[in-house]
């Protein structure tokens, strides 16, 4: 672990997840292999040195009109902050209820806790058997050279018309976006207008899923969009 002096400069909200989530180990196939602190998790020169895997998931949830939840990370936060990106991401934790395989559900409990802990929605709104996984993927990516991300990261999809009260922890903003809203904020971001910056994941999502997906959304058949057995490798 790093020296009591190494982190001063962190929030103190954040720093206390650091420590308090347990996130869960996973090889490359997905098998549970161990589980470590998010702080370690997300420590770049562990998971270079350690081979670092670890299980996450991105919401993606979209309201009766098909516009797309977006939210801007808070300037606290200890990875990406002030980044645009999906709904809602995390990490389901090392726990009983977050760990279990069957029909994906210890992933489903994780993101319903996360949406209302971020972004007050009531867990009623979002009944976890409305999550849609559509598919899982691999990638790394840094944030700042010290702090980065190298996640299993599962895909839900969600449609529902929900209560919002953003957690000021956590989120700077939100905004529901249409597909013609998004790709011109993603055209912003490339010409680095406003100092306007997306996620790495967030973008992965875009380049390689996102548009054929939400036609699903729209057509209410995002059940033949499902991939479970593909493991991603972006
Ligand atoms: C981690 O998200 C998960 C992904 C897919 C990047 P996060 O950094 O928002 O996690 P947390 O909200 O637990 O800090
Ligand atoms: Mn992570």
């Amino acid at each position: 672990m790093a020296g009591a002096g190494e982190d001063t400069g962190m929030d103190a909200v954040q720093r206390r997840l650091m420590f308090e989530d347990e996130c869960i180990l996973v090889d490359e196939q997905d098998n549970v292999v161990g589980h470590e602190s998010k702080y370690n998790c997300h420590l770049m020169e562990k998971i270079e040195s350690e081979n670092l895997l670890h299980r996450a998931f991105s919401v993606f949830l979209f309201n009766s009109k098909y516009e797309l939840l977006l939210q801007q990370r808070s300037a606290t936060k200890v990875t990406f902050p002030l980044v645009w990106t999906n709904t809602c991401c995390s990490h389901p934790l090392y726990r009983e209820s977050e760990l279990i395989q069957e029909n994906y559900l210890g992933v489903r409990n994780a993101a319903q806790r996360k949406l209302l802990d971020e972004l007050g929605i009531p867990a009623e709104d979002v009944p976890v058997d409305q999550f849609t996984p559509l598919g899982r993927m691999l990638y790394k990516a840094p944030s700042d050279g010290k702090w980065g991300e190298h996640e299993l990261d599962y895909l839900l999809f969600i449609v529902r018309d929900v209560k919002l009260l953003p957690n000021p922890d956590e989120v700077g903003d939100v905004k529901y976006v249409s597909r013609e809203q998004l790709k011109e904020l993603i055209s912003r971001a490339d010409a680095g207008e406003d100092g306007l910056k997306l996620s790495p994941w967030f973008r992965l999502v875009v380049d390689n899923f996102l548009m054929g997906w939400w036609d699903h959304v729209e057509k209410g058949t995002l059940n033949e969009a499902v991939d479970m057995e593909t493991i991603h490798k972006l």
